[in-house]
């Protein structure tokens, strides 16, 4: 348990992908034989990629994911004949349909203005070509194909490319064929890892080169987003999740608990509880070992892991403070299970997403609630938000004044050219002032 300054000291954070657990730098050794960086390994992955294309490709995803796929895309006919379970398959056509309607209100388009000095505004265009990378591995994220390409396609994003890791069969997990064919996407590619990136970032024989990449990924996933930026756009590096519990004595116990380890079941998350009562901290304590025993394997390991790891247990002074504290810390997901939880609403300014009392857990969030649950990790709160709109469109400036604006305002532009040393910026105004 920690007191407020101690907690203070843990909770600012600093954003370090690169700080590698020794599992990843042990597998690395393994598969290359050598000590490599992971910022090295990648970068060995990614010129191969730009260099020998689909060959290269296909390499890696033998090397690393330890299988060849037969094709690196998905031919049409196996998008169509992909099947699981009907009501999964009514599940997702939820899941699509709500996080489509809580996009369509946000606010997205452009503005002009017409007057008496003509026209100024800002024109709103999507983005062409789009990439999501949708993690496989241990959990195949099924949502987070639907939490990027919904608020991409409302953002007007017409051309998505898929890249998810083939699993041990060679194949792409169906409930992921299923999703892309219910959101209309036509390209998914069997490769995953940096190698993917790669291929979005540069283009290969079979993969189209993209102009933006979205969603999460692991280390290797991330590291080569960052090092592929400029020549793509990426729309954030999310890193292991964390959820943040604010809770007071009027909480119950077996509800904070649940959702702390629904939040530590994901490999490398960060559960962290803030409360000002010491009785709900033991209590809760005493239900994560209870609940946590009743959690079939894998997900009881992957859980033990993360609490084991990362978890931290807050004793705050107040509410107040256990804000403040919270606000430090910038979560990606902030759960207030306060008395009067929608009081407190106006006192949080960082975080990825707010889940207000006791019926609005994260999981909700993770599925059906509306919002995108791809959110800012790592303490990126601070400045980022989560997947939206914004993210899949570009503004265009535009500039369309008359005569008039430019009497008023180009010898002050003249004025500015010269005070930079820039004489032929100042003529191509004058030139049309002495008209
Ligand atoms: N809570 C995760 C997202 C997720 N959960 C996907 C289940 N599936 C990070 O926000
Ligand atoms: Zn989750």
């Amino acid at each position: 348990m920690l007191r407020s300054q101690e907690a203070r000291e843990r909770l600012r954070r600093s954003f370090a992908p690169d700080d590698v657990p020794q599992v990843w730098l042990d597998r690395i050794e393994a598969t290359f034989g050598e000590r490599l960086s992971p910022a090295e390994v990648v970068d060995r992955i990614l010129r191969d990629v730009r260099a020998r294309g689909d060959a290269a490709l296909l390499d890696w995803t033998e090397r690393l994911d330890g299988v060849r796929p037969s094709a690196l895309a998905v031919a049409a006919a196996d998008l169509e004949a992909a099947r699981v379970d009907p009501e999964l398959e009514e599940a997702l056509r939820l899941s699509i349909e709500r996080v489509r309607a809580f996009y369509a209100r946000q606010p997205a388009g452009g503005w002009m203005e017409y007057g008496p000095e003509g026209a100024l505004g800002q024109m709103v265009r999507p983005i062409s070509r789009l990439g999501v990378y949708v993690p496989g591995g241990a959990a195949p994220l099924i949502s987070s194909l639907v939490m990027v390409a919904v608020p991409a396609q409302v953002a007007g994003v017409r051309d998505i490319v898929v890249a998810t890791p083939p699993g041990r069969d060679g194949e792409v997990h169906p409930a992921i064929l299923v999703a892309a064919r219910l959101l209309g996407i036509r390209t998914v590619l069997r490769a995953g890892g940096a190698q993917a990136i790669g291929a979005l970032a540069y283009g290969t024989e079979t993969v189209p080169a993209v102009d933006k990449i979205a969603g999460p990924g692991n280390l290797f996933v991330v590291i080569a987003k960052r090092q592929v930026f400029g020549q793509v756009g990426i729309e954030s590096l999310p890193g292991p999740t964390e959820t943040l519990v604010v809770a007071d004595g009027s909480a119950r116990a077996d509800f904070v608990a649940a959702d702390l380890l629904a939040q530590a079941e994901h490999v490398g998350a960060e559960p962290v509880l803030v409360t000002p009562d010491e009785r709900l901290l033991v209590e809760v304590q005493r239900e994560l070992d209870r609940q946590l025993e009743n959690l079939p394997e894998p997900n009881r390991s992957w859980a033990r892991q993360s609490l084991s790891d990362r978890f931290l247990a807050v004793l705050a002074e107040d509410l107040e403070e256990a804000l403040e504290l919270a606000n430090l810390y910038a979560p990606e997901h902030l759960c207030l299970l306060v008395e009067n939880a929608w009081d407190w609403l106006g006192r949080v300014e960082n975080a990825g997403g707010v889940f207000v009392g006791e019926d609005s857990m994260e999981a909700l969030g993770d599925y059906v609630a509306g919002p995108s649950h791809v959110m800012p990790t790592g303490g990126t709160a601070r400045f980022s938000s989560p997947v939206n709109v914004r993210d899949f469109q570009k503004i265009i400036s535009v500039v369309g004044v008359n005569r008039r604006a430019l009497e008023a305002t180009g010898p002050a532009a003249a004025r500015l050219a010269r005070a930079e040393g820039l004489e032929a910026h100042a003529r191509a105004v004058e030139i049309r002032l002495e008209r």
